[in-house]
């Protein structure tokens, strides 16, 4: 997918004296229905997270705590996004490799995904998947 397609997603925040409250609502605020959540954390510093590309999976990435780096690349090329806020998700369109680092300490990253968890979804090494992308776009 073009990374033209991967967006930040500011999401609703309902602020008031006693603290904030924030909500998703599958193909409202995101454009996919939520099937799993699974969250990263107690990640040690220099630690590197992702290095894959998965096949059909939308996802929906938010620092609950902390912050990260999200590396993005569509095969031809690449964008860097820092998340630091949990009113913000980063959304990831399948056939994205994407690459986390820089994980502050105490970092929390969530994941909303459109499916159940399936290796066979997963491209892990990265010349089949600049393969499998030129072939997508020619
Ligand atoms: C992404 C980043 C942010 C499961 O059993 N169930 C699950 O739902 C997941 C996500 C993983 N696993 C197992 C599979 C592996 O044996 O946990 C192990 C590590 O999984 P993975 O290589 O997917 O972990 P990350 O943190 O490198 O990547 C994951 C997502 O796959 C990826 O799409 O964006 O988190």
């Amino acid at each position: 997918m073009p990374l033209e397609q991967c967006e930040i997603i500011e999401l609703p925040k309902i602020q008031d004296c006693s603290g904030n409250l924030t909500f998703i609502e599958s193909n409202n605020h995101i454009p996919f229905d939520i099937q799993r959540a699974y969250y990263l954390y107690d990640v040690p510093g220099g630690a590197e997270r992702g290095a894959h590309a998965h096949k059909t999976l939308h996802q929906l990435l938010i620092a609950m705590s902390g912050s990260f780096n999200i590396i993005l690349d569509d095969g031809r090329s690449k964008k860097t996004f820092h998340l630091n806020r949990s009113y913000l998700g980063l959304y990831i369109p399948p056939m994205t490799w994407r690459l986390l680092n820089n994980f502050s300490s105490g970092s929390v990253c969530m994941v909303l995904a459109s499916d159940k968890y399936d290796e066979s979804d997963y491209i892990r090494d990265y010349n089949e998947f600049v393969y499998a992308t030129q072939k997508q776009g020619s």
